[in-house]
């Protein structure tokens, strides 16, 4: 008996482990978002990788493809302080990359076509 409850101790603290890793900790490739820059802007991956990004800047954002490969909608700023301060972490979206290419992005709400936010933008490189 005291086998069983070892197996199912263990397996509990795997999802206990998982669960803190996505949020507001990214494992795997991550990109955040910050006012006014993706960081970092430029990520090169192999096909099959999935991109986590993550607002953490006070505005609200998107990472939104040029190509309208993907959009996010818009992700929420973290609030008081963010998942470490006890208010709730910034909005997160994944995509994963399935064909090889070069995917620059931006943020629908503050678009580099705007002067002040020509540098807001960022690219994906996907490799073989
Ligand atoms: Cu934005």
């Amino acid at each position: 008996m005291w086998r069983k409850r070892l197996v199912m101790g263990l397996g509990l603290a795997v999802l206990m482990s998982c669960k803190s890793s996505t949020s507001p900790g990214c494992s795997g490739t991550c990109v955040t978002i910050q006012d006014f820059s993706f960081s970092p802007s430029a990520v090169t991956i192999k096909v099959g990788t999935t991109v986590t990004w993550t607002n953490s800047g006070p505005a609200s954002h998107t990472t939104t493809s040029g190509s309208g490969v993907w959009d996010s909608g818009t992700l929420s700023a973290p609030s008081g302080g963010g998942g470490y301060g006890g208010g709730s972490a910034g909005g997160t979206f994944q995509f994963t990359f399935n064909t090889p290419g070069t995917y620059p992005y931006h943020c629908k709400i503050h678009p580099p076509s705007i002067a002040t936010y020509a540098g807001f933008t960022g690219t994906i490189t996907v490799t073989q």
